[in-house]
């Protein structure tokens, strides 16, 4: 380990930031993102805290992955919240009455979502058990290795919509970048007012400042959205004729191809085929390079497939195909090209944090969630990318900037981009799962 240095007591600290945030948040079978913010459980993060648990109780990173997976709809998708039915209601919004998955022939009976999140499941279940294999672990995957075929299997055929060999998000929401600037040209074109929200009430903003988190406009678009989705039983036949928001996502897509290499690596252990799964990471990878990747800009952009258009906003997103370890060079060089440029930052000293925008954008907000703040998982993926395409010297940069972060604000759920101040929740779980990670 050691990926970063200096004094050991100051790592010995950290170390212990972490463990105690990810302990208070472990909820008897996983971990919550937030107490106040995310008391539920979530997708995405789920699979962050495994990575996280491996280093310190890893029969808990195989609980979290098992419980997500017990939610797994008939129809394979991963819901990307799973209600805790101890919960009052109203300790979310929106909640269980509000997406109704009981109506859903597909759903299973315990309350979720009807959306899912990017699939860095297969990464995770990965990465656990290469950091502690043994029998149980093994066991594990044996029963975890056919429900993630199936999520997979979820996205490559009823997720896509365009045709092309990519799945698309039909939600910002399962981007895991809600309000991030790459979905303000599709969010643009959903027919939604503010007085949509006035029969909810918004829980993000009873717990942080309005100024940190989405819009009521944006909250009006979300709702509309999932709406539509769930009156149609959350059914994905013919979504390009009827449903408002369909994107394909650099980021979801990179993580789908990066789960079909760790499918690859996982099948000999469950006894099972590898081969598939490599012919479906190079397929992946070959549809993100002709549909994402545009040479104009040198980055991925999504592709807005209610216009066909590419999305012109530079957001860190384009930057997550670096996970794809068969990524080809010429465009490894651009999107490293991109990383280091003043947009993101990224070098073997940081000056200033990774940021989730473009900070040479006129519409760069620093406290605003995904419009600019920096982001553990972000930072974490990126990291993974430049270490996979031997440029261990920024990943070092990057890596120490990551420390340095939440050795000056604890745990929090986000950072502004410039002080490092610490933003959103102050015991966030993946900052914690994630560093963990790092300094291991
Ligand atoms: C929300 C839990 C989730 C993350 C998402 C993040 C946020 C929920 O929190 O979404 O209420 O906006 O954007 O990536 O999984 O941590």
């Amino acid at each position: 380990g050691g990926a970063v240095d200096g004094p050991g007591g100051d790592v010995e600290r950290l170390r212990r930031v972490a463990v105690a945030t990810l302990e208070a948040n472990w909820e008897h079978d996983h971990t919550v993102p937030s107490r106040t913010l995310y008391p539920h459980q979530w997708s995405w993060d789920s699979a962050f805290m495994a990575i996280g648990w491996a280093h310190l109780r890893p029969e808990y990173a195989w609980r979290e992955l098992e419980s997500l997976f017990r939610a797994q709809w008939a129809d394979g998708r991963v819901p990307h919240i799973v209600f805790n039915p101890r919960l009052p209601v109203g300790a979310y919004f929106p909640g269980p009455e509000f997406w109704a998955s009981e109506r859903a022939e597909a759903a299973p009976t315990i309350a979720t979502s009807g959306l899912v999140q990017p699939p860095v499941h297969a990464l995770a279940a990965w990465l656990a058990y290469r950091r502690a294999p043994s029998d149980p672990a093994r066991a594990a995957l044996r029963r975890l290795y056919p429900r993630l075929v199936a999520q997979q299997r979820y996205l490559a055929t009823r997720r896509d919509v365009g045709g092309a060999g990519l799945a698309c998000v039909v939600h910002p929401w399962e981007s895991g970048l809600d309000n991030s600037p790459a979905w303000d040209a599709p969010m643009a074109a959903v027919a939604a007012d503010e007085a949509v929200m006035r029969a909810y009430r918004r829980h993000d903003t009873a717990h942080a400042p309005a100024a940190h988190r989405p819009t009521d406009l944006d909250y009006a678009r979300y709702v509309t959205i999932v709406a539509s989705y769930r009156d149609g039983g959350y059914r994905d036949a013919e979504l390009a004729r009827r449903h408002p928001f369909l994107v394909e996502c650099p980021l979801f897509n990179a993580a789908a191809g990066a789960a079909e290499h760790a499918l690859a690596a996982i099948a000999p252990l469950v006894d099972a085929d590898p081969g598939p799964h490599r012919e479906r990471a190079a397929r992946i990878t070959e549809a993100l390079v002709r549909r994402l990747y545009d040479p104009a800009t040198g980055t991925f952009q999504p592709r807005d497939l209610r216009t066909g258009r590419l999305v012109p906003a530079r957001t860190v997103l384009g930057l997550a195909p670096l996970i794809l370890p068969d990524l080809p060079a010429s465009q490894v060089t651009a999107v490293v090209a991109e990383a280091c440029s003043a947009r993101f930052g990224v070098a073997g000293r940081m000056s200033r944090p990774l940021p989730s925008y473009d900070r040479t954008a006129p519409d760069f907000e620093p406290l605003r969630y995904w419009r600019g703040p920096s982001w553990m998982n972000i930072n974490w993926l990126v990291r993974r990318g430049l270490l996979g395409h031997g440029r261990a010297d920024l990943a070092t940069g990057l890596g120490r900037s990551m420390a340095e972060l939440v050795a000056t604000a604890g745990c929090h759920e986000y950072f502004h981009p410039d002080t490092g101040a610490g933003l959103g929740s102050a015991a966030f779980g993946w900052t914690a799962a994630l560093l963990l990670d790092l300094l291991a």
